[in-house]
């Protein structure tokens, strides 16, 4: 990007976990540049599965660039109860984001995939060109499909109007703002709202949902902002990008409960339970694309300090957390 040119940058699903670590990076961080305006909105400024609201909130703000993450989001157990509802809103919001930022002539969009849209008979490690080689886990495929269908449109888009619609595809997000209610969100929130809840009831057991054996790679909340910061000023290719953690940064949920039990220093009883859904075994991606584009001093929060950032997080903030 030019430096003299004003950018208008929008940011849907601002209010978000994603959303809100840009803003700390942005504003807190001193990443806001001299010529950059952010603006993050959330649903209550425009529900964006609406396509006249969707069309309002640009004429508002007529941005020149939209870091694109609202979505209906969950974890595994609120997609396997909602692949209807997964599909059909995220289509309806990718949609009219990207049709009303083509219309008002924005210059380039980000949205978000997730590396639990590709395919669940696989190679490892996963990459950018596997995205549509097979059927997703059956788990999300509601979810999965409208992501898919935002890189479809990207390419739709580039191929008729030569726009510069991308995408980034980031591993399992965890950190400050997250999502903590016990049936939507992902493993790292709910497993901090359990432990917090069992010791402030005075003791108990800590019940891990599943087996405990699936393996994940976990992005710090703050470290994808900073990659979606970096993206949004230097990577110019509608081909979509994998913003996760190394290969060898892979974990498994007993290794992560146990991380978490630490950080809470929780000495009680770890239990699994196994009557629950494990999801996907793995999704094993590589970031190589990534780390070729990246300065080579780019560091990821190391994962316990990020987990006891979150965890005190949570502490200092549950009374107002999204519960
Ligand atoms: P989140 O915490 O659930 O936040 C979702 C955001 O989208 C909120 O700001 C929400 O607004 C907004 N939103 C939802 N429905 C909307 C609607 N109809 N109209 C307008 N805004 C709406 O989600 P997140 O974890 O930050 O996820 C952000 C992006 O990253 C998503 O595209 C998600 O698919 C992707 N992603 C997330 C993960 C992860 O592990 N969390 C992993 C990979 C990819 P309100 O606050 O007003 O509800
Ligand atoms: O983050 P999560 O819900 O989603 O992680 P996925 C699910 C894994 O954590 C399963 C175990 O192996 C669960 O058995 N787990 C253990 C728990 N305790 C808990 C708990 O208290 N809550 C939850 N949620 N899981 C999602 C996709 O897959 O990944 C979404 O379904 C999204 O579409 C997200 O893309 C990033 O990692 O399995």
């Amino acid at each position: 990007m030019s430096d003299g040119d004003k950018l208008v940058i929008l940011v849907t699903g601002g209010t978000g976990l994603v959303g809100k670590a840009i803003k700390t990076v942005v504003e807190e961080h001193g990443e806001r540049q001299d010529n950059e305006q952010w603006i993050f909105v959330g649903s209550r400024d425009a529900d964006l599965s609406d396509l006249e609201q969707t069309k309002k909130l640009f004429d508002k703000y007529h941005p020149t660039h939209v870091i694109h993450l609202a979505a209906m989001v969950g974890g595994l157990f609120h997609n396997m109860s909602n692949n209807l509802d997964f599909f059909r809103i995220n289509m309806k919001i990718n949609d009219n984001v990207l049709e009303t930022s083509y219309q008002t002539g924005v210059k380039k969009v980000i949205s978000c995939l997730s590396t639990c849209i590709f395919p669940d008979k696989t190679t490892y490690p996963i990459d950018e060109t596997m995205i549509h080689n097979g059927p997703p886990h059956s788990s999300n495929f509601g979810y999965s499909y409208a992501k898919r269908m935002l890189d479809v449109s990207n390419h739709a888009y580039y191929e008729k109007y030569g726009k510069i619609f991308t995408s980034v595809v980031p591993c399992n997000v965890f950190g400050p703002y997250d999502n903590f209610n016990l049936h939507s969100s992902h493993v790292i929130p709910g497993l901090i709202r359990k432990l917090h809840d069992v010791i402030m009831s005075g003791g108990g057991v800590f019940t891990v949902l599943g087996s405990g054996k699936p393996l994940r790679q976990f992005i710090y909340s703050i470290d994808l902002a900073r990659l979606i910061i970096f993206v949004l000023r230097e990577y110019n290719s509608v081909e979509p990008i994998i913003l996760s953690v190394d290969e060898k940064d892979e974990v498994s949920i007993a290794e992560l409960a146990t991380r978490i039990s630490e950080a809470f220093e929780f000495k009680g009883e770890i239990k699994f339970d196994t009557s629950a859904a494990d999801g996907q075994y793995k999704k094993t991606a590589s970031n190589k694309k990534l780390r070729s584009l990246l300065p080579t001093d780019f560091k990821f929060t190391p994962f316990n300090i990020a987990i006891t950032n979150s965890v005190d997080w949570y502490k200092s903030n549950y009374k107002t957390a999204r519960l």
